[in-house]
Order: structure tokens, then C-alpha cells, then sequence
């Protein structure tokens, strides 16, 4: 017996008058999602999976519907970031999948599991080419973009399938798991009790991964021989969710650490270890670097030149991905297996009387880490009218300071960079921004998640620009009544509001915006509360106001619009014309 994937089939799924209870596709991807622990999905629907989304919601699933589909998948990415479990975006064909698939590459590139589940047409057309309605070979599109893509033709391995596609976002590197379920399968039927019976619980989907006995004494023997080690803590240690035992390492070392963006919180950025205002200082001068889950990527400048120093260093790097060793360096001490696991060996491995680092290394940095906050501080308390990104980032710096369990989400590029270095994090996986790519875009998406997926109160701060590439996921704020206070901070545009159209032509440039938009009164149209701030005063009361009260909030922050640098703190990336002056 087959159906249409219009067909609701509800009253199939426990038809009475049959002789023996029958299930369908849709019944058994919800319950293959549920029996392994997955209760929401993100997504937009449309066909063919609106009868899905509406069964999950039915079932018990929370299904939260977005008004595009990369918002959908970025929140799923960043839910499975701050569960350990993958988040599930489900979209629509061709062109909801396109969308959704940057979420997807992103998710892969900055290792969060995530599974993107979308509709597509039947093979016979696909393959024929036949021009189906929104027609495209979605698999094949997927695969350079993910870990793993897996299709789904029969009901019977909807479980099997639905394991696969967990098994892959979470064990190992973590990451985008593509999951083509074509129309037709949703309608399929099958003996219920066989369908059950065919469903798969993951056991262990992220098994430990033990680091070598070996590896762990080459570790400790390079570290001993340092005189002046950092520890690099990145993103991957704080999914890791080894809080306690990284701490422990830290402080049993005695070592420098510096947190990666995402990493801040994992220790307390005031702790007395914490190289962070010092970052320059420490990379540059350090002999042994410790990497924890961190790449050695464009974000430090690949391990090598100017930022690094002119003396030759040794590394050491834990990660649960061996072809992650010597990608741009030489590692002198790959530690390969998972954070926890590596992190407790070398704890293990620390004998009583393990030596603290001279304190002419620990005590340099601490002396330039108070050398720079003191600095800091006088810019961080101006009154400028319109407020600099110091003024309105020391307001929030202190709210954050007062809110240690508040989530920040973070993109722009002035906004982004400022906002990294002047507000402190307290706690781990608190702090969620553009991460691996430095991508724009991710603000609502991820705001909405983390509101859904830990229940605390959200501050997004958003350069105007960034803001916009999300923006209208405010409506979904709204609509699901999330504690999310967005601030935007508003300087007329990308990097600047002042840029001119070097011909003197009638469009203005290229990076600015409308002047003086007002974004608090998008918040307003959708029974949000908006508010326009033009000084540190108003934009805290504002923000407590939010926090307080948990009603969704847009803050229209004034900047100035010559504040900001072109690209913020990475415009060394941009390449410049030989023979033209901008
Ligand atoms: P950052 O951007 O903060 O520097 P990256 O995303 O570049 O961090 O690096 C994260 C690294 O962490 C990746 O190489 C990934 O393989 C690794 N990783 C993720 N989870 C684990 C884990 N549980 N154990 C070991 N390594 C992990
Ligand atoms: C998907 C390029 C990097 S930062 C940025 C853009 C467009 C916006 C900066 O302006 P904003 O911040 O947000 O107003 P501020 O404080 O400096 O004024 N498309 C994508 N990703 C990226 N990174 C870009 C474009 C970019
Ligand atoms: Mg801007």
C-alpha cells in the first residue's frame, strides 16, 4: 500500500479497523529522533514535509519554525553545540535545502554536530532530470559540504538511517550530517510492531576516544623541559564539557592559558592564569604552545610568522582528529583522543611535585595583562555623544559581569572584534559567535536556540549589518516569546557609516546603510519592546530591563559612525589594488 505524501496519515498510523496496527515513514523518523533523546527541530516547512513537522508537534516534539531556512540551521547547529547532541534542521527541497546547507558547511567547519533533514523528489525524476517540482540531486550537492550524507528509500531503514546520521555528527570530529528522506518514504507503511522493532538506539554515539600511554609522557616531557608554556584553549574544549579537569590542569600547571573566542568562560576571564589581555605578549614569546582543542588556523595566524615570534617553538596538541596534527606546523607532541580523556592522563601524568613555570614567564604576562585592562579602563567609561564601541561595550562588560549565566551571541566585524576583548565571559559555553569562518548571520538563529536549549536569558550583540542578515527571525523571537535582547549596535553601516562613492555618482557607498535607521521599531511591529539608546546610561537600563522582564527586546544602540576600522581587527586580509587608490 502506498500514499501520497499530501496524505495525512494519521488515521493510518493506528487504524483499528486493520488487521494488525500499521506505522508510516513519518511515525517512525519521529520516533527514531525521539528514542535517541531528540526532541526539537528547527526548520521551515513546506513540501514535502509539512504533514512531518505538524505530526512531530502532535507527537511532543518541539518544532520551531523559522522564516528562513539558514536561521533554522544555524540554531540547530549551535543546539548541538551546547548539548553534545545533534541538532536537527528540516527543510523543504532545492531551494529550502540550498539554504539550510550553509548552516550545514558551517556547522561541519566549526565541528558542532548537526544534522540537516530535508524533503526531496523522487530518484526515478532526480536522476532522469525530469524537472520535478523544486528538483534536485540534493545528495550529491551535500557531500563536499558535510561529514556524511546518507538518502532513506524504505520505511524499514528509516532507523538505521537516523542512527547512521547520529553516529557521524557526534563521534569523532563532530560535525554536518546530511539526511535525504525523499517523498514518497514518508508515506510509506509498514507493520507497526516490525517498525518498531526496527528503529536503533545509539549507544555511546561519541565514544571516548583514550589517548596513547606514550603520547601522554611525550606530552609532559616537552612540557616539562618549557620555560615559558601557554595553554590555547579553543571551541572543542569547551564542548568537551571537561570544565573541572581543564580547570584542574590549568591551575595544577601553573601554566598561562589563552582562551579562544568561543572558549572564553571556560575559565573565568579574570582568573589570575588567564593571558588574554596579554595575547600578543604570550604567543609571541612562549617556546612551548599546548593546544586543547583549538586549530591552528587563520585564527592564529597558522602557527607561524610575525605573531608567533622570531624563537622556534614546540607544540602540543590535543585533538580527537589525528589528521588535525601537523596541518600547518610540525606538532612535537600529538596527543590524539578525546579532550577529557587527554586532559585527565596528563593530569594523572602530573606528579606532586610538578614545577609551576619561572616566575619571571608567568609574572611578565600578568604584569602586561594589568598593564592593558588599566589602560583599558578610562575608554571603557567615556561619555562621547554618540557612544564609541568602548562606551556601549563597557556598559554591557558589566552586565555580563552582573549576568554570568547570560548567553552572548556575537557577530559584526567592529562590533565582533571590540566586543571579544572588552566583555568577559564567567562561564563556559556562553559565549557563541561567528566562529571558523568569520561568518555574518548567525545571530538570530543561534539566539534562538540558546534560549530554547538552556532556558536563560540571551543578549545578542549585533553589528547593524550583521543584524540584517538575520534580522527578520525577530518575528520568530516574538512569536515563541524567547527572553533574546538584541542589541544593535547602529553606526550606518558595515565597518563605518561614512564612507563616499569614489566616483561622486548618485548610489552611496558600497558599506553604508540608511542613516539613522530605526531597528527598534522592527521589534515593535512584531509586539516586541524596542528601544532607541543613544548613551551607556540608557542602553543599561535597557538591557537590565530585558534581562529582568525576559520580553523579547531590540535596542537600537547609536554609535558613532566613524568609530569603526575597515573589517575590524582582520583588514590586513584585504587585498588591495596595484593600481588604483581607494
Ligand atoms: P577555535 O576556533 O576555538 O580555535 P577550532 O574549531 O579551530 O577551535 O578547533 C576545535 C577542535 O576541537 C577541532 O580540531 C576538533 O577536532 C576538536 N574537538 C572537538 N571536540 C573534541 C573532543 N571532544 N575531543 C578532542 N578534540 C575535539
Ligand atoms: C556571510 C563580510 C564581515 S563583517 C561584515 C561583513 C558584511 C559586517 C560588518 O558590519 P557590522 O559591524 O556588522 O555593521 P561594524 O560594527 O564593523 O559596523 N557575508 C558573510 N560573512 C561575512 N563575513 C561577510 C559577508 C563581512
Ligand atoms: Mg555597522
Amino acid at each position: 500500500m502506498s500514499t501520497t505524501a499530501t496524505d495525512t496519515p494519521k488515521q493510518k498510523s493506528h487504524d483499528k479497523s486493520a488487521t494488525h496496527a500499521l506505522t508510516d515513514g513519518f511515525h517512525l523518523i519521529i520516533d527514531a529522533l525521539k528514542l535517541n533523546g531528540i526532541n526539537t527541530i528547527y526548520g521551515v516547512p513546506g513540501i514535502p514535509i509539512t504533514d512531518f513537522g505538524r505530526l512531530a508537534q502532535a507527537e511532543g516534539m518541539r518544532v520551531i519554525s523559522f522564516r528562513h531556512e539558514q536561521h533554522a540551521g544555524n540554531a540547530a547547529a549551535i543546539a548541538g553545540y551546547l548539548t553534545q547532541k545533534p541538532g536537527i534542521c528540516l527543510t523543504v527541497s532545492a531551494p529550502g535545502f540550498l539554504n539550510g546547507l550553509t548552516a550545514l558547511a558551517n556547522a561541519t567547519t566549526n565541528c558542532f554536530p548537526m544534522i540537516l533533514i530535508s524533503g526531496s523528489s523522487e530518484r526515478e525524476i532526480v536522476d532522469l532530470q525530469q524537472g520535478d517540482y523544486e528538483e534536485m540531486d540534493q545528495l550529491a550537492v551535500s557531500r563536499p559540504h558535510c561529514k556524511a550524507a546518507f538518502r532513506v528509500l524504505h520505511a524499514q531503514d528509516i532507523g538505521i538511517g537516523v542512527a547512521r546520521a547520529i553516529r557521524a555528527a557526534c563521534s569523532g570530529r563532530p560535525g554536518g550530517v546530511y539526511l535525504d528522506l525523499p517523498a514518497k518514504l514518508f508515506g510509506q507503511v509498514m507493520d507497526a510492531e516490525a517498525g518498531r522493532r526496527s528503529l536503533v538506539k545509539v549507544v555511546d554515539p561519541a565514544p571516548r576516544q583514550l589517548p596513547a600511554p606514550d603520547a601522554v609522557a611525550r606530552a609532559l616531557d616537552v612540557l616539562r623541559g618549557a620555560r615559558r608554556p601557554l595553554i590555547i584553549l579553543g571551541k572543542g574544549a569547551a564542548y568537551a564539557r571537561a570544565d573541572e579537569d581543564i580547570r584542574a590542569l590549568v591551575e595544577k600547571s601553573g601554566i598561562p592559558y589563552l582562551p579562544m573566542s568561543m572558549a572564553k568562560g571556560l575559565l573565568p576571564d579574570d582568573h589570575p592564569l588567564s593571558a588574554g589581555a596579554a595575547r600578543s605578549l604570550a604567543l609571541k614569546e612562549s617556546d612551548v604552545v599546548m593546544m586543547i582543542g583549538a586549530r591552528l588556523n587563520w585564527l592564529l595566524s597558522h602557527g607561524r610568522g610575525k605573531t608567533w615570534g622570531t624563537e622556534p617553538k614546540k607544540f602540543i596538541q590535543i585533538d580527537i582528529d589525528p589528521e588535525e596534527m601537523d596541518s600547518n606546523v610540525g606538532i612535537a607532541a600529538p596527543l590524539v583522543g578525546d579532550i577529557a580523556s587527554c586532559v585527565s592522563a596528563l593530569l594523572d601524568g602530573m606528579d606532586g611535585n610538578w614545577a609551576a613555570p619561572p616566575a619571571e614567564w608567568t609574572g611578565a604576562i600578568r604584569e602586561k595583562v594589568e598593564t592593558n585592562v588599566a589602560k583599558m579602563a578610562p575608554k571603557l567609561r567615556n561619555n562621547n555623544i554618540p557612544m564609541d564601541f568602548h562606551a556601549a561595550l563597557g556598559a554591557l562588560r558589566t552586565i555580563v559581569k552582573e549576568r554570568p549565566d547570560a548567553i552572548l551571541v556575537n557577530e559584526g566585524a567592529n562590533t565582533l572584534d571590540f566586543a571579544r576583548s572588552i566583555i568577559d565571559m564567567y562561564q563556559p559555553r556562553k559565549r557563541l559567535d561567528v566562529g571558523t569562518w568569520g561568518v555574518m548571520g548567525i545571530g538570530m538563529g543561534f539566539a534562538v536556540a540558546a534560549a530554547i536549549e538552556t532556558g536563560k536569558p540571551v543578549l545578542a550583540v549585533e553589528g547593524d549589518s550583521a543584524f540584517g542578515f538575520s534580522g527578520m527571525e525577530i518575528e520568530t523571537i516574538c512569536r515563541y516569546n524567547l527572553p533574546v535582547c538584541v542589541v544593535v549596535f547602529n553606526n550606518n553601516g558595515i565597518y563605518r557609516g561614512t564612507d563616499v562613492n569614489p566616483s561622486g555618482g548618485r548610489d552611496v557607498a558600497t558599506t553604508v546603510f540608511v542613516k539613522d535607521s530605526r531597528y527598534d521599531k522592527m521589534m515593535e511591529a512584531f509586539g516586541g519592546v524596542g528601544v532607541y539608546a543613544t548613551t551607556p546610561d540608557e542602553l543599561t537600563r535597557a538591557v537590565n530591563e530585558a534581562m529582568d522582564s525576559g520580553k523579547p527586546t531590540l535596542i537600537n544602540a547609536v554609535i558613532d559612525e566613524n568609530a569603526g576600522t575597515e573589517s575590524g581587527r582582520i583588514g590586513n586580509l584585504n587585498p588591495q589594488s596595484a593600481v588604483s587608490k581607494k
